[in-house]
């Protein structure tokens, strides 16, 4: 008897409490048909309304709580009317990415059919890359302060962390990804002219990498023409690696190019499985239409079969449970009910439902 995977499903907070549930319905779907087995923890933690009660996002023991699991299935956080943004981030999303070591965040943005690009005459297959985020470091530091604070000689700090380690490992990853498709593309965000320390360094560390593999056409681009050419010429991007903040401003724009962000999935990945990786989608809490049932579940949905193909190892029954949920997403995207962000009028459940009824047949 195959040993079950053990994910803690997390909605945190906002539309992530509606998405989260169309994710395992999906994830149940594909769990039968594949005979994949999935022992399933709801855990009611790591949001706002904890923090309301508790004076935290977590408990104290939650490191312990979850160590013991394969993978953390995500919903979003944030509810900004109640806790402030940097304490609900800090508080949860980002002590799993550090403390979990899930250096690693992918991001794949493609452009469906039967999904309209606002960009102008794209079409499917023109937008289809993978952007590669370092993840636990970078401009994602709490590393300063403020002096004279609050009278007029205020004096704010905040560094930026780049470590040989954290680069190169994150480098690595990306062009060993990028190795393995057909077009064999990197693209790696630099700022080296205007950012003349650390990005100078970064692009150093990517040319070092990049003698270990002479396979791999490597380009670096500053970020600003980097972001004009995602709306320009998305055609050109195959995998994109970047720093924290870099990687997090790109993989909100790849998105809403390709149609909306209700489609953008990630992988926070250990991917030495020391520690449990954490799957969710790109958007966050979206409380302007919390408690509509109308967001769009796609990104949970597709987050969830990157979390299978990752546990499985991009084998057998859990590939093959990945690219099912895939195609099912495709075809409902091409002819299936429509939440609002993509000019539909059905709901979140809608969508989830019509995914798990393809994924089960
Ligand atoms: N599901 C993702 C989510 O809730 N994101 C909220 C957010 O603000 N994330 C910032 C980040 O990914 O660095």
């Amino acid at each position: 008897m195959q040993q079950a995977h053990r994910i803690a499903v997390i909605p945190g907070d906002g539309i992530g409490k509606e998405v989260a549930p169309e994710g395992v319905r999906v994830l149940q779907a594909a769990s039968q048909r594949f005979g994949i087995p999935l022992e399933l923890t709801h855990i009611d933690w790591a949001s706002c309304d904890h923090y309301q009660q508790h004076g935290s996002m977590m408990p104290p023991d939650w490191k312990a709580q979850l160590q013991g699991t394969d993978a953390l299935y995500f919903g979003a956080v944030g509810w900004p009317s109640a806790v402030p943004d940097h304490i609900s981030l800090w508080g949860s999303l980002l002590k799993f990415r550090r403390e979990f070591d899930q250096y690693i965040n992918l991001r794949p943005v493609r452009l469906f059919e039967g999904v309209p690009s606002p960009l102008a005459g794209r079409r499917a297959g023109d937008i289809d890359y993978l952007i590669v985020r370092e993840n636990t470091e970078g401009e994602y530091t709490n590393l300063g302060g403020i002096m004279f604070e609050g009278t007029d000689r205020e004096i704010v700090v905040q560094e930026s962390v780049f470590s040989r380690h954290g680069t190169d490992r994150v480098l690595r990853f990306a062009f060993e990804l990028a190795r393995q498709r057909p077009r064999q593309r990197l693209t790696a965000a630099t700022k080296s002219n205007g950012v003349a320390i650390s990005m100078p360094w970064w692009d150093q560390r990517v040319d070092a990498m990049a003698r270990q593999f002479p396979d791999v056409h490597i380009d670096k681009q500053h970020i600003d023409i980097l972001a004009a050419r995602f709306v320009l010429q998305p055609q050109r991007f195959d995998v994109v690696v970047a720093s924290n903040l870099f990687g997090d401003i790109l993989s909100d724009l790849g998105p809403a190019s390709a149609g909306t962000m209700g489609l953008a999935p990630s992988a926070n990945l250990n991917p030495e499985r020391t520690f449990p990786s954490l799957f969710e989608p790109v958007h966050g809490s979206a409380p302007d239409i919390y408690g509509r049932n109308i967001a769009n579940p796609i990104a949970m949905i597709w987050s969830g079969a990157l979390m299978l193909d990752f546990l499985g190892h991009g084998q057998g029954a859990a590939r093959a449970a990945h690219d099912a949920i895939v195609r099912a997403i495709e075809t409902v995207l091409a002819s299936g009910p429509r939440t609002p962000d993509l000019g539909g009028t059905a709901s979140t459940t809608d969508v989830g439902q019509a995914i798990a009824a393809l994924v089960a047949s």
